[in-house]
């Protein structure tokens, strides 16, 4: 069975992390498995939204432990290197991620989430950057993605104690994007998706280009950055169809170029 396993369908790709017996934990083959869902959305131009989750009772309990007590430090840095490197492509791809989280999102697996671009979590999810309980610390984005989410002191105290919070608490620290019933988890991504999917995708891919790369400048550039795609989101079909549209008051045909 493979790690990930993933199905597009009607324009969305699900994609399911499937570990559950070591809680979805992180090694060669998961890593593997996400590089390949980066480069089928990024390759296929139907997909419009893509919404991770995780079989069982978590998202992802973060890297497989048993690997860096197994195998040879070259085996657990080449694989934490290449999970940077896809979570950074994951950012950049032209389409927005939607972490579904179902449960446990620990280590690597909230900084899996961390580097989607809405979160949404079950009632039953938890959050945390444990690594320190190990001798270790956040190998992923974990200490640079969560300071500039919920800030600076809150992701000191979070990394340092490694505290797993609930998901109201991650909520109200801005983690996560809304909180549902844990049954009601996969109809809220799929509302989500939905939503995303009827505007232009061509604008999609600006706003979320804006708002990720942007958050990785200081404000001045980001904001002529954003500048510069605002001049380039008028030179698509769809900004020509949405102003009409408006105009002729009626719902917006968007199409993908
Ligand atoms: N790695 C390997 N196996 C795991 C992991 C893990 N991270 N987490 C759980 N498992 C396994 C357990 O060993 C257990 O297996 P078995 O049944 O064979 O004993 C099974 O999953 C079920 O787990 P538990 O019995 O422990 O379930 P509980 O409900 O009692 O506890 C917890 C759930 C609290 C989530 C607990 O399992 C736990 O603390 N897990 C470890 C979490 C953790 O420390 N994560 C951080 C890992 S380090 C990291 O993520 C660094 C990221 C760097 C980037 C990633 C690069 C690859």
């Amino acid at each position: 069975m493979a790690a990930v396993e993933y199905r597009e369908e009607d324009g969305v790709l699900w994609v399911k992390f499937n570990r559950p017996e070591a809680l979805n934990a992180i090694n060669k083959d998961f890593v593997k498995g996400l590089r390949e869902v980066v480069d089928y959305a990024r390759n296929n131009k139907t997909v419009r939204v893509i919404v991770l989750t995780g079989e069982g009772k978590a998202f992802c309990a973060g890297a497989d432990i048993k690997m860096f007590s197994e195998s040879s430090h070259f085996v657990a840095r080449s694989t934490i290197e290449e999970l940077g490197k896809v979570l950074e492509e994951m950012e950049d791809l032209e389409v927005p991620v939607i972490a579904a989280i179902n449960g446990f999102a620990l280590g690597g697996g909230c900084e899996i989430a961390m580097a989607c671009d809405i979160i949404i979590a079950s009632e039953r999810a938890s959050f945390g950057q444990p690594e320190i309980n190990l001798g270790i610390i956040p190998g992923a984005g974990g200490t640079q993605r969560l300071a500039r989410i919920v800030g600076w002191k809150k992701a000191m105290e979070l990394c340092l104690t490694g505290e797993r919070i609930s998901a109201e608490e991650a909520y109200r620290l801005g983690l996560v994007n809304k909180v549902v019933e844990h049954d009601k988890l996969m109809d809220e991504a799929k509302k989500m998706a939905e939503v995303i999917k009827s505007k232009s995708p061509y604008a999609v891919m600006l706003v979320k280009q804006a708002v990720n790369r942007g958050f990785k400048m200081g404000l001045r550039d980001g904001i002529m950055y954003e500048r510069d795609l605002f001049a380039l989101s008028f030179s698509s079909p769809d900004a020509e169809e949405g102003i009409k549209a408006f105009v002729e008051k009626r719902k917006a045909d968007f199409r993908r170029e």
